[in-house]
């Protein structure tokens, strides 16, 4: 629990409320924001409300006060966070992680920079040059991916269009050697032709993004080629076709010549992959003329395409260049890691499409895993434990994640299935095989199925009035696209497109759905990050204007609501904020007490834990379970660990002097 804080900014950590009721959390949420403390504890977890103007509370001073702090000691900070999760992986040799929801806008981006920062101020006390090397990487591979990766939208004007987990690997003497970077991309990012991308939309911002590519370590050609990319992609935008009788015909031809320039393919390649399709039908290969409305069509996937394929390059890329490659700390120190993960937010725009199906599921599916960690496992080790408990209710979601996941009868599965049918007006299929399957499904509200209502209804907000338009997907790039860039003599470019190789009677396989890589993707990021220690920061939009001084009491209630914070305090409240088994327990404590030191001759070491424990006074803060002995407050711990230090350091000087011969 936080000290150093006045009362006039309110309760530091919701656990200390009076009551632990809606009224009461709002209430502290707005004083606090009110008066400039955006930051409150639930125990462990930051809650953040975003201030929508700059705050002096980043800065060295700032970082140096939270240094090797433990959490409770200082004002609730995203420094505390990244520090408690830094110390559990040197001093405990813990893969941690560190997880950021929020809606969108809500400053999860933000807060995942100063996390960033804070663990790159806080390394490398010896400034070693290897190490210094690593971090700059790092930090400059945070501003070129959100050049390419975020875009303005009606919600934040830095939009996250992708979702981002990091990890940084750390050597035994808890200094950064190298990442990894996983991307989670919308498969078909549904901004036309990335017009809105910063980097594509200022001149002047792309020379900033080269710049920081080049610190990186990438090469002038492949700058030059990312440059090339996104010009292509800008004149595709410009591209139009017409007809002339039932020939269908590129407008304005000299455009075709700058991108064959800018693609190193020949003219005659580009403006035949544009206005064709290279069919197989049985042995005989035919090339069939798109209509306008399929070269429109085409172009646009190809603009999409080469976007995304530019972004998931660049961050394989990186990834080559920040992998730990350190051979001495692959072999001997130990390598652990703490992971960062900024996603894409819950966001509900007047039209909701795939895109916002996926972001949102995503994000149900990250409640789950935070139900999991920190509401149903606590409380079932308290059952499993014998600790007396009042079960706390919350709203278990894995109903809604089943919804859109199971196999065979989930929204996914669904879809997958709907868009297998040649030849049927697929949106149609997969509404009636929605309807067929789901049709008891508690969260799902039957559709009609008139040409004008496609939208799904939930009675959840995250997924509500989605119109999942099959189209998206499915793989919708034309192959003879594929080969037009494979066989470019830009060795970059053609690296880029490797299936382009195979030629049309070889291209046989079914490529896997967007929905099936999402939902993959999904469930593996949930794994990874289910096997780390995790620490949460759950970010707040206080309201939907950036106004630094509005507090709009229904949207942050909302908010408030749905990441499950009132559960939270309870669970916390009525819990422990550590639990040991006893024999660890006492490895590592016995030294403190006469009746545990060296040996105990009580029966069992569950009582050599209570004797030690009453012999300190902390008998009242703790419970004693089956197997585990459970704390509950910090502070209780920390001061164990004080009079521990202090023991070892006695009893090294004892032994110091019976080696020296002076006792
Ligand atoms: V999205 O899901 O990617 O659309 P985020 O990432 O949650 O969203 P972001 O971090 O981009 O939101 O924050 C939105 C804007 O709020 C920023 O561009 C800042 O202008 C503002 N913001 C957020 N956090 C802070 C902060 N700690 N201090 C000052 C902030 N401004
Ligand atoms: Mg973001």
């Amino acid at each position: 629990m936080a000290e150093h804080e006045s009362l006039e900014f309110g309760k530091a950590d919701f656990v200390l409320l009076d009551n632990v009721s809606m009224e009461e959390f709002m209430a502290n949420l707005k004083l606090r924001f009110e008066k400039g403390r955006i930051y409150t504890y639930i125990g462990e977890v930051v809650v953040s409300v975003n201030p929508y103007r700059a705050m002096n509370i980043y800065g060295r001073d700032v970082i140096e006060q939270y240094k090797g702090r433990e959490l409770y000691e200082r004002p609730p900070h995203l420094f505390a966070i990244a520090d408690a999760a830094y110390k559990a992986m040197k001093r405990r040799n813990k893969d941690t992680c560190i997880v950021i929801s929020g809606e969108s806008g809500a400053g999860k981006t933000e807060a995942s920079k100063y996390i960033m920062q804070y663990i790159a101020a806080i390394t490398n006390p010896n400034q070693r040059a290897e190490v210094e090397r690593v971090k700059n990487m790092l930090l400059k591979s945070n501003c070129v991916l959100e050049a390419f990766g975020n875009a303005k939208t009606n919600r934040n004007d830095n939009s996250s269009r992708f979702g981002k987990y990091m990890d940084i690997n750390f050597d035994f003497k808890g200094d950064p050697i190298g990442g990894h970077i996983n991307n989670y991309l919308l498969e078909k990012v549904c901004i036309a032709f990335g017009k809105d991308f910063s980097c594509i939309n200022d001149g002047a911002d792309f020379k900033a993004v080269a710049d920081a590519m080049k610190v990186i370590g990438f090469t002038g050609d492949e700058i030059q080629t990312v440059y090339k990319i996104l010009a292509t992609i800008l004149h595709l935008g410009n591209l139009t076709f017409g007809v002339d009788g039932d020939v269908t015909l590129i407008e304005n031809t000299k455009l075709v010549s700058v991108i064959r320039e800018l693609l190193s393919t020949k003219e005659e390649n580009v403006e035949k992959a544009l206005l064709y399709r290279t069919v197989a039908t049985g042995r005989d290969v035919i090339e069939k003329q798109h209509t306008t409305q399929e070269a429109n069509y085409g172009r646009d996937a190809l603009a999409k395409a080469m976007y995304e394929r530019l972004f998931c390059w660049i961050v394989s890329r990186i990834n080559d260049i920040i992998e730990v490659r350190n051979y001495d700390a692959k072999i001997h120190g130990k390598n652990t890691v703490i992971g960062v993960l900024d996603i894409y937010g819950f966001e509900i725009f007047q039209n909701n499409s795939f895109e916002q199906f996926c972001i949102n599921y995503c994000n149900e599916k990250l409640q789950q895993l935070f139900i999991q960690l920190v509401l149903k496992q606590e409380q079932d080790e308290y059952q499993r434990e014998g600790i007396p408990w009042k079960h706390i209710d919350y709203f278990n979601n894995q109903i809604i994640v089943d919804l859109v996941e199971q196999q065979h009868k989930g929204i996914f599965a669904v879809l997958d299935e709907a868009c297998m049918n040649v030849g049927k007006v697929t949106d149609e299929v997969f509404l009636q095989g929605l309807n067929t399957k789901l049709a008891k499904h508690a969260h799902y509200t039957s559709r009609k199925l008139s040409p004008t209502d496609k939208s799904l209804e939930f009675d959840r907000d995250f997924l509500s009035k989605t119109f999942i338009y099959s189209g998206k997907n499915k793989d919708t790039l034309f192959q003879d696209f594929k080969r037009l860039l494979y066989n470019s003599s830009n060795s970059v470019l053609k690296a880029m497109w490797p299936e382009g190789k195979l030629r049309i009677t070889e291209v046989t396989k079914r490529p896997l759905t967007a929905a099936t890589l999402f939902k993959n993707s999904m469930i593996s990021l949930v794994e990874n990050l289910a096997s780390k220690e995790p620490y949460y920061v759950r970010c707040i939009k206080p309201n939907d204007v950036k106004s630094p001084l509005l507090f709009e009491h229904e949207r942050c209630r909302h908010q408030v609501e749905y990441l499950g914070l009132l559960e939270n305090v309870r669970v916390r409240r009525a819990g422990f904020a550590n639990r040991q088994t006893y024999p660890r327990f006492l490895q590592r404590y016995k030294m403190i007490s006469e009746f545990t030191w060296p040996n105990h001759d009580l029966p069992s070491d569950k009582d050599a834990v209570k004797r030690l424990l009453q012999g300190c006074g902390f008998d009242h803060d703790v419970a004693y379970g089956k197997t585990k002995v459970f704390i509950r407050t910090p502070r209780t711990l920390f001061s164990l660990e004080e009079q521990r230090a202090e023991m070892v350091q006695r009893i090294v000087l004892f032994l110091q002097k019976v080696w020296r011969g002076t006792i």
